[in-house]
């Protein structure tokens, strides 16, 4: 799908209808790919993972972050692929010490407690420390031939804050929460850096090659509507402000996606981004209502969807698709990642169910 006006003078793309959704231009049918589509639910990615030793190792081989990217486009017509490496790339290039404990997650060795803690680091040049994220991103973009975009991402900087101050995975947040009431300068000077990282980090990855980029705001979404906005939604806008959005003759979309965030859809769609992602706590067709007019909506079934028969994933898919109803500006995804053990069959069925049953909202 080479169309109209999304594409100038740049690179040819043989199907681009995840950009032309993003933007709202015409599509022949919904676009659709999944969060975490490479991953240990794939009997092949958990092979590869293996030869690579640890994550983090897979993650610094560019062959082997390249394989596990193409990994499930071999399998199912997705309509993106999405750079296979991890939002804790920015912690770790600042100097904190990243590993991942056996079925614990990931932690740090050298978290963040004070001002004086955030007033050491550094902002890592993408080029630099980050290298072998660019590195992944040119040599993807070359294996994927023009079959498809390739999505850039990034945690936004409350969420990567809340790794780096509570030293890994949290529940309660009490330590990034307590620095936040208790000691705010600190915490706005760290947000600040990161924001100002992550900005450099994601033109470096447009500049590579990344057709359109992420940011996952995985836990905005424990805080409350005022501190929400100050905490982690000002520092969004400022990436979004921050941010190269035309590359290579064509737009080069933003997607803001912070999980549990229905109540604030209109704040985050005011950003100036070009979509919000959303989870599946908020019906589709109540959000379109909301921002439809000014950003394309990507989301939004529940990934434990993934469990049931074809028969209910396909009513699944046919009720959102329904819910967004007519015309352009919808991204299918799951509202979350892919769950591990999900059978790959059963992605199989939701891809080609969007695909098939969304045709009729896309005729002229
Ligand atoms: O054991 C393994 O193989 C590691 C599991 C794993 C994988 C496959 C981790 C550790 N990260 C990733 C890849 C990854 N992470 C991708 C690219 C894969 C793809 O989509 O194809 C992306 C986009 C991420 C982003 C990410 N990492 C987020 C934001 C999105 C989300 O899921 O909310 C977050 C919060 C992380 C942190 C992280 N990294 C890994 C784990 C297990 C976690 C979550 C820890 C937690 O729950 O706090």
């Amino acid at each position: 799908m080479v169309g109209d006006s999304a594409t100038t003078t740049g690179s040819e793309l043989k199907n681009d209808r995840y950009l032309r959704a993003l933007m709202r231009q015409p599509v022949d049918v919904t676009p659709v790919w999944m969060m975490r589509q490479a991953g240990r639910y794939l009997p092949e990615y958990k092979q590869t993972r293996a030869l690579a030793g640890d994550f983090m190792s897979l993650c610094k081989n560019t062959e082997l972050a390249t394989e596990v990217t193409l990994q499930p486009l071999r399998r199912f017509p997705l309509d993106a692929a999405i750079l296979f490496s991890d939002i804790l790339t920015i912690p770790d290039a600042m100097g904190l010490g990243l590993y991942f404990e056996t079925g614990e997650g990931p932690k740090f060795k050298r978290p963040i407690l004070n001002r004086s803690d955030v007033e050491q680091l550094g902002i890592p040049d993408p080029e630099q420390e980050l290298q072998y994220v660019m590195n992944a991103v040119r040599s993807i973009k070359k294996a994927l031939n023009g079959d498809v975009p390739l999505i850039g991402f990034s945690g936004s900087p409350w969420t990567l804050a809340t790794y780096m101050v509570e030293g890994g995975s949290s529940k309660a947040f009490t330590k990034i929460k307590k620095m936040a009431f208790a000691e705010p300068e600190a915490l706005h000077a760290l947000l600040d850096k990161l924001a100002d990282a992550v900005i450099l980090y994601l033109n470096a990855q447009i500049a590579a090659g990344a057709q359109s980029v992420m940011v996952f705001d995985t836990w905005g979404g424990v805080l409350s509507p005022r501190d929400y906005k100050l905490f982690s939604l000002q520092y969004m806008h400022k990436i979004v402000d921050g941010l190269t959005r035309e590359n290579d003759g064509r737009k080069v979309p933003v997607t803001l996606f912070t999980k549990n965030a229905g109540m604030w859809l209109e704040a985050i769609a005011a950003t100036g981004c070009d979509a919000v992602g959303l989870d599946w706590t908020i019906d589709i067709a109540d959000a379109r209502k909301r921002v439809g007019d000014k950003v394309a909506l990507q989301g939004n079934m529940d990934p434990s969807m993934l469990y049931a028969q074809p028969a209910r994933i396909q009513q699944e898919v046919s009720d959102i698709l329904a819910g967004y109803g007519y015309g352009s500006g919808h991204v299918f995804n799951l509202g979350h990642g892919i769950h591990l053990d999900v059978p790959p069959e059963n992605a199989g069925v939701f891809v080609e169910a969007v695909h098939q049953l969304s045709k009729p909202y896309h005729q002229k």
